[in-house]
């Protein structure tokens, strides 16, 4: 460890905030009255402090191991490197829908952001039954922006050679890879379920079309770097706000991108696919056949926003001589197909793999049950269907298999 990598402790907070000046600008350190760990996810330490005025930023510390598990499974702490650079170019391109960072500790792995404690995660107002109208389509509109303005269509060609050299995370990105592609259908022994849905953990292991499928996605994923893709786009990373007493989104913020890297850009995609299928397998579980359609009704909104940033960027391309509109039409064809087997990718590993999610998680044992069932039949469903197919399709074919489990 180096020397002065010490973890951040909430006693510490204040001072660590006075002697950072991008920080202390933000806040005032000597009239604190909060200062909180609130970290949900994974993997890090992140605190929260507020002053007596109502300001407050966010300090993220990563830990040089698996939160979740601790010692015992080491990771590199290096990785807010990833989300720093990550999380300033895709600011760059939409800074209405990124998180603002505002101070790096290299030293310390530390990462400063602006204070989003007036917005709540996506994954838990889902769980919690609200909307947020228009969150799917910011998420949409953030893929296109980072698919474009981070590819070779958006940058000349030095920049790009130098955005993917600082982006390669091979230590993120093989956790993906294990857990995302691999471990749904081969056990390394971190998999898990209930005694009622062995069966069914078993039956995803033992089909070929499902596995095949993984082989050639996880191919994509460790050979496509098409963009600097967010790498990890749930319902968890998204922050979500309406206004007190609308069902409306008037602000939606990305963060969390440390496994970012060049890939393909339908992982991400794929990603909020799959967690759409999750809120919506809630929802249906407990009864709420309305609230389920609606789950599901946010993939098309996401994939329609993210065609349409595409293609509004798409003039500004670097070179329309053999970039023509007829290869436009060819890329948007393939990401979406991909889409449907990144997010039978993402959708199993939640259901029988180390790191489930609260959509399922939280539910009573008798309904998680069918929850699980529906979901893993879904990703089935999801590898057995032609790649031509519309993102609405993608909603029905999973809507069908959560309904009939
Ligand atoms: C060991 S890390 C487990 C998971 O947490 C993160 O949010 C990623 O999804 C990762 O796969
Ligand atoms: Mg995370």
């Amino acid at each position: 460890m180096e020397a002065d990598y010490r973890f951040l402790t909430v006693d510490e907070v204040p001072g660590y905030l006075a002697s950072v000046p991008a920080l202390a600008e933000r806040i005032d350190a000597g009239r604190l009255v909060s200062v909180g760990e609130i970290g949900d996810g994974n993997l890090n330490l992140v605190f929260l402090a507020k002053d007596a005025d109502g300001r407050g930023v966010v300090v993220k510390q990563a830990l040089p191991y698996v939160r979740m598990v601790g010692e015992g499974w080491p990771m590199t702490p290096e990785r807010e490197k990833h989300e720093i650079q990550s999380l300033l170019a895709h600011h760059a391109l939409v800074p209405e829908l990124v998180v603002e960072v505002l101070h790096h500790d290299e030293g310390r792995h530390i990462i400063g952001m602006e204070d989003l404690s007036d917005h709540q995660v996506w994954r838990h107002a889902l769980n919690d039954g609200a909307t947020h109208d228009g969150a799917a389509a910011a998420v949409g509109r953030y893929i296109g922006a980072v698919a474009f303005g981070t590819s070779v269509f958006g940058l000349g060609r030095q920049e790009l050679a130098d955005a993917q050299a600082a982006a390669i995370n091979p230590e993120l990105c093989e956790i993906t890879e294990d857990l995302v592609f691999t471990e749904p259908s081969v056990d390394a022994g971190r998999n898990e379920v209930l005694p009622e849905n062995e069966p069914d953990a078993a039956a995803l292991a033992a089909d070929d079309t499902f596995v095949d499928a993984m082989g050639r996605a996880k191919y994509a994923f460790m050979t496509h770097g098409e963009a600097l893709i967010h790498g990890d786009l749930h319902t968890g990373s998204v922050m979500v706000r309406a206004p007190q007493g609308s069902t409306v989104a008037d602000s939606v913020k990305v963060f969390d991108s440390e496994f970012a890297f060049y890939g393909p850009v339908a992982f991400d995609i794929g990603a909020s696919w799959a967690n759409y299928v999750l809120a919506a397998s809630r929802a249906f579980a407990m009864g709420d056949d309305a609230r389920g359609q609606w789950a599901l009704g946010l993939v098309d909104q996401t994939w329609q926003a993210f065609e349409a940033e595409f293609r509004t960027r798409w003039p500004e391309r670097v070179d329309p001589r053999v970039w023509r509109d007829s290869f436009l039409e060819e890329r948007i064809a393939a990401w979406r197909a991909e889409a449907w087997v990144f997010a039978a990718a993402k959708m199993s590993r939640r259901i029988v793999g180390a790191a489930k999610v609260t959509d399922v998680q939280t539910l009573p044992p008798d309904l998680r049950v069918g929850a699980a069932r529906g979901v893993l039949a879904a990703a089935r469903a999801a590898v057995r269907v032609s790649g031509d197919r519309s993102a609405t399709a993608f909603s029905e074919l999973c809507g069908a298999e959560l309904v009939r489990h």
